[in-house]
């Protein structure tokens, strides 16, 4: 959308905005840009390559800030699918996002497009299924994830050798267990710089997911402070920023691990605690002959298939204004704005 104002174009994008157990969403409803037709993964490819500057305006500063996740909606290729969404943050597109599918739920509710019930989403990593449940809540069933190694060791800058599982979750995952370690939001920096120093690490080392792409995340485990949590996780995300959430694609990599380690049997319900407090509730099903597995993440764990449940609440309809005369229409370069698909 586009309007003269003194000789200025302001272009407008509309966006609805909902956190999910504290970590944003804000959802593009009008002004996104023409990614022709196809496949999420296909749409998400020219997305990433041609609209960055689109990306950065709609989620970072001055409208946003480093943790917001956006998502387009677009006409899906499956009638029986209710959208096809495409996930992206600071420095580009997301495989997958579960705390955003939840966002999304609840913003097609806000918004009339559905009342309830269960429904199909494809996302560039496959298709996922999200329910409103009876007490407000969403459920995902998320893509087919698995642990791909365990203990692996990553020789870091600062903080010595530190081991962890890998495992995909819809994004791929180092994880590593340290119950002496202490989450909560006075530690942020030091959880910051200690989860950077293994991703810039693995990178170094040229430790990669099963399909040779960049584990982009990291999630740090410690001792719950929730009754009946089965840990409090930190989770970093591509561009830096932590997740204000357990993270649902994280808790789908933390799934497969219990699930490779015999640790956690199919339907059996454990809760994941993040970093300020709040929880997603997670299972998992083994996966069947009718889910789409691809073939490129091989590993040492079974294939399951997690659900994840959490609240999400609206936080605000809001029209973006982009100034053809505003220096930083677009936001700005950080240095950590990267290639990425
Ligand atoms: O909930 O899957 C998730 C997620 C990924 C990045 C931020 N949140």
């Amino acid at each position: 959308m586009a309007s003269q104002n003194s000789g200025r174009n302001l272009d407008r994008i509309v966006v609805l905005d909902s956190h999910t157990e504290g970590e944003p969403t804000r959802v593009v409803v009008d002004g996104a840009p023409d990614l022709g037709s196809g496949s999420a993964r296909e749409r998400a490819r020219r997305f990433a390559s041609a609209h960055r500057a689109f990306m950065r305006s709609v989620v970072t500063e001055p409208r946003g800030h480093d943790a917001v996740v956006g998502a387009v909606l677009l006409e899906p290729m499956h009638a029986d699918a209710v959208a096809q969404v495409i996930f992206f943050n600071n420095v580009g597109c997301l495989h997958m996002c579960v705390h955003g599918t939840i966002g999304v739920a609840k913003t097609l509710v806000h918004v009339g497009r559905i009342d309830g019930g269960r429904h199909r989403l494809e996302t560039p990593v496959g298709d996922v299924w999200f329910e409103i449940l009876s007490d407000g809540r969403v459920a995902v069933d998320n893509v087919p994830s698995r642990r791909a190694q365990t203990t692996v060791a990553v020789t870091t800058e600062r903080h010595g050798t530190i081991h962890g599982d890998v495992a995909w979750g819809g994004n791929w995952f180092f994880l590593i267990d340290d119950p002496d370690a202490r989450i909560g939001l006075l530690e942020i920096e030091a959880l910051t710089d200690l989860t950077w120093d293994v991703r810039q690490s693995l990178h170094r080392s040229g430790i990669t997911g099963s399909d040779g792409l960049e584990i982009d995340h990291v999630e740090l485990f410690g001792r719950p402070s929730i009754d009946g949590a089965l840990s409090k996780n930190f989770v970093l995300c591509p561009g830096k920023a932590w997740d204000r959430s357990p993270c649902g694609t994280g808790t789908s990599a933390k799934t497969a691990c219990l699930a490779a380690a015999g640790k956690l049997e199919p339907g059996v319900t454990f809760l994941q605690e993040s970093t300020i407090g709040s929880c997603f509730e997670a299972s998992y099903r083994n996966a069947t002959v009718g889910d789409e597995l691809p073939a490129e993440i091989t590993g040492d764990g079974p294939w399951i298939v997690p659900t994840i449940r959490g609240r999400a609440f609206m936080t605000g309809e809001t029209t973006l204004l982009l100034d053809s005369a505003d220096p930083f229409r677009s936001g700005f370069v950080s240095d950590l704005d990267s290639e990425r698909t």
